[in-house]
Parts: C-alpha cells; sequence; structure tokens
C-alpha cells in the first residue's frame, strides 16, 4: 500500500462525515454496540470511497522500499532491505522464508531483485551488522495484531536490547510487547492480544542488536484483527492518524459533543 494525498482529501472527509451519521444513525436503530460500529461502516471504508491517507506506510513492504520505516542513525543491517523472494533458498539454506508476497525484511539476505546492482540472488550481508528499523506511529484500533516472524532468538533485554534480535511493540518509548524468532529462517505468523492498548499510538519497531551467531530477524506483514479475526485495513488505521480528530468509535463521538 502506497498512498499520496491528493484533492480527493476533501471529498474523502465529506464522505467521512457522512459514514460517521450514517453509523450514529444506524447505532441509535439498532442499538449496535460501539464495536459493531467498528466493524460496520470504518471496516469497509475502503470499498466506499477513495480514502487518501496523508501518509506512506508499507505494512507487507510490497512496495519494495522501507515506505513508513524509519531506520536509526548507525543502522547498517537495514541497508539491503527489502529482500526480493525467497533468498534462503536461493542460497541453498534448507530453510524457506515463507514470506508473505515478494517481499519481506531478511536481516542475513543482501538481494533486491534482478534490477539491483551488483546483487545476485542468494546474496548475504550475514549478521554483522546491527540496527533498528521504526515503524511510522500508529493507533491501535484492533484487539489483536498478528505477523510475520523469523530467524533470531535473543530475546529483548532493558533498557536498549543489547544484545536483542526481537520485534517489539513500543508505546512511549516503552516496550509493551515483544517476539522473537526461533532461530530458522522460515518465519511463522505471531499473535499479539493488543486489546489493553486500544486507543493508544504504538510503533512497530525491529530490533538486531547482535552480531553474532543468529543475530538478525526475518518480518514480514503485520496487520490489526478485531477479536474474531478480521483484518482491519491499514488504509482505515491511518486515516485516522491523517485527519486526527476522526472519531473512530461511538463513545469518541459521544465524548466530542
Ligand atoms: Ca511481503
Ligand atoms: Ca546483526
Amino acid at each position: 500500500m502506497k498512498k499520496t494525498v491528493t484533492s480527493v482529501g476533501v471529498a474523502t472527509l465529506v464522505g467521512l462525515g457522512c459514514l460517521v451519521l450514517i453509523g450514529l444513525l444506524f447505532s441509535k436503530l439498532s442499538g449496535e454496540s460501539e464495536a459493531a460500529f467498528i466493524t460496520g461502516p470504518v471496516l469497509y471504508l475502503p470499498t466506499l470511497i477513495n480514502l487518501a491517507p496523508a501518509v506512506d506506510f508499507t505494512h507487507d513492504f510490497e512496495t519494495g522500499d522501507l515506505s513508513g520505516w524509519t531506520r536509526s542513525k548507525d543502522d547498517k543491517a537495514h541497508e539491503f532491505q527489502p529482500t526480493f523472494e525467497d533468498n534462503p533458498t536461493a542460497r541453498g539454506r534448507g530453510q524457506p522464508s515463507q514470506h508473505q508476497g515478494d517481499w519481506w525484511i531478511g536481516g542475513y539476505e543482501k538481494y533486491q531483485g534482478p534490477k539491483a546492482k551488483g546483487q545476485v540472488a542468494g546474496g548475504i550481508q550475514g549478521d554483522a551488522p546491527i540496527g533498528d528499523l521504526t515503524s511510522i506511529e500508529f493507533k491501535i484500533v484492533g484487539d489483536k495484531m498478528n505477523f510475520l516472524i523469523g530467524a533470531g532468538n535473543h530475546p529483548w533485554v532493558e533498557p536498549k536490547g543489547e544484545g536483542s534480535t526481537c520485534v517489539n511493540l513500543e508505546i512511549n518509548g516503552k516496550m509493551v510487547m515483544t517476539e522473537t524468532g526461533k532461530n530458522t529462517e522460515t518465519m511463522a505468523r505471531v499473535e499479539w492480544d493488543v486489546s489493553k492498548f486500544k486507543g493508544q499510538m504504538a510503533v512497530i519497531k525491529l530490533y538486531d542488536r547482535n552480531a553474532g551467531g543468529w543475530g538478525h530477524i526475518n518480518f514480514d506483514d503485520v496487520k490489526q484483527t478485531t477479536n474474531d479475526g478480521k483484518e482491519i485495513p491499514w488504509e482505515a488505521i491511518l486515516a485516522v492518524k491523517a485527519f486526527g480528530k476522526l472519531p473512530t468509535t461511538l463513545g469518541q463521538i459521544k465524548s466530542d459533543r
């Protein structure tokens, strides 16, 4: 997903206003709960209008770049990311990446596709480089969050993750959820219960602070879902951020009155 601000923004605001009114009417008529309001109009916003978030964010790296992700100043670990296709298999590792789509974060790999100058399929950068990769700040609107993770099993160490290879959920600069790989390049999907953080702003942060064995992290395709597993489109999540005061729940609408 990669979208930019367009003149559609004004029309979008008008559309959103209508949707909020429809949502209020709907909830009054039917007595639907706040949660039902979210899983109704907001979930299907992208199909109803041409939503144009004012921010770029690739949650699955299918843009072929790191849109919406920031490398730390000293970062060397993510210089050649994202990785293209199953590079562990291309180098005969025997541990297929099982990534989503074509692109993913493969901390050991150095292959960004056939157009990348000086790179060949199966190329590596190894475990030595270290650095962090931080997502754009987003609002937690779902009960759960899931993503693909693989590689190093070096758990988070407070306060700065010395020697860690992990993926953290951070709120106000503090780790609130953390996960490592299992010392295999093959990624598996992990799910977090983030319901108690709903309504708060957060970032996803990838840490590679380990230059030794399994000193890298693999990652792809992060999503937020409702409690019953329905995916919440990032377009809707980022629209909340883009338009700032846009109410996302009936509770917020009421509290703004
Ligand atoms: Ca991907
Ligand atoms: Ca490393």
